[in-house]
């Protein structure tokens, strides 16, 4: 006697419905109608690089990738291997794919331009933070890699690439990040909404299993390094301190989650609420987030989720970018708490002490 599907659902882990990240990507493509799947192709590329620098963090103790290359970036930051090796695998990915015409990585000094398919029908730029938080790496806490998106008009001036892709966030076509948490996720939006895809080491399949994320507008959790606190704002001190006020009506009180790896901080209050700040200080100025491949790509996530990413003053994606590396302050996360953020940061704290 046969059965509905609906009546015999499969079991746990049964992979019969599953839907993997190239299905998905083709089968929602119409962003990308005049591409002949040339984007669907990007992604994968992307996603290609995501499970070797996976396969890499998962066994970097017993590949001996752990520690220091002995080099700095251009951050003047001490280089982990695996920042090296992450570089390198999306750089050789891109490269392969063909579809990419120019890259810019947090851990080279200037854009590359790369020799796309002669029949490439759209000209891709993509901007990469390799391995965000990768001090964690020693200490086997997450890490992530940020990726963000734009074309560039066809037969671009290969000298001029880089001015013409050095544009405000908003002018993305796609944005993403891979988390290498208790499970290795690849979250992306083309501006079509945000879903995530958890790695299946099994198959080597990304497979969807959190369709149209929207975060919570709830005051769950906040990230910030309080260390820092002497060189806050006393607008910023106050914020702090409305934030961490009981609920009147719960009792409810926000908790402090600080990873030191923005992308799963971003990730985890992406899905309970919350927010992210990296304030001006005095060792970062000008803030520590970079605009083109760290605040910008997840201000389109967090807009396409439902939240709001602000530099304290100003919509983070509405920033026109001067120089690949420039760095921000960054206020990211559920909109009522960016909101009452920007209140206290422009001297109208008032009016948010006033609604509790
Ligand atoms: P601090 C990692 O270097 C990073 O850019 C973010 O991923 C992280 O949130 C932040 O810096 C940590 O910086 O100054 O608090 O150690």
């Amino acid at each position: 006697m046969s059965h509905s599907p609906s009546e015999n659902p499969p079991p746990p882990g049964d992979l019969e419905s599953v839907m993997t990240l190239e299905q998905f990507i083709i089968d929602r493509h119409e962003r990308f109608p005049q591409a002949t799947g040339a984007f669907a192709r990007l992604l994968r590329d992307v996603s290609v690089a995501a499970k070797i620098i996976n396969h890499n963090i998962r066994r970097a103790g017993i590949l001996d990738v752990l520690g220091e290359t002995g080099r700095v970036n251009v951050q003047d930051e001490r280089q982990k291997q695996l920042d090296e090796i992450a570089d390198r695998e999306l750089e050789r990915a891109l490269r392969r794919g063909g579809e990419c015409c120019l890259i810019g990585s947090e851990e080279q000094p200037e854009t590359i331009p790369l020799s796309p398919d002669a029949t490439a029908q759209e000209q891709f730029a993509v901007f990469f933070d390799p391995l965000d938080g990768s001090t964690n790496t020693d200490v086997n806490a997450s890490v992530g890699t940020i990726f963000s998106i734009y074309t560039l008009p066809e037969h671009v001036d290969r000298d001029d690439s880089v001015h013409v892709a050095l544009r405000p966030g908003a002018e993305q076509v796609a944005a993403g990040y891979v988390a290498y948490g208790s499970s290795t996720m690849f979250v992306f939006t083309t501006g079509n909404g945000v879903n995530g895809f958890t790695l299946d080491p099994g198959i080597g399949e990304f497979l969807l299993t959190h369709p149209d994320l929207q975060i919570p507008a709830a005051r769950a959790m906040y990230s910030v390094n309080e260390a820092d606190i002497e060189d806050f704002s006393p607008e910023l001190r106050s914020f702090l301190r409305w934030l961490k006020q009981k609920d009147p009506q719960t009792g409810a009180r926000v908790r402090a989650r600080y990873i030191g790896s923005f992308v799963s901080d971003f990730h985890r209050n992406l899905l309970t609420g919350g927010l992210y700040m990296y304030p001006a200080t005095a060792d970062y100025p000008q803030g520590k987030l970079r605009l083109m491949y760290e605040a910008n790509p997840m201000a389109l996530l967090v807009e396409q989720a439902g939240g709001r990413a602000s530099d304290g003053h100003r919509r983070i994606l509405d920033l026109q970018p001067e120089e690949l590396h420039q760095r921000t302050p960054l206020f990211i996360g559920s909109a009522p708490l960016i909101e009452a953020a920007e209140a206290f940061l422009q001297g109208r704290g008032a009016e948010v002490e006033g609604r509790g």
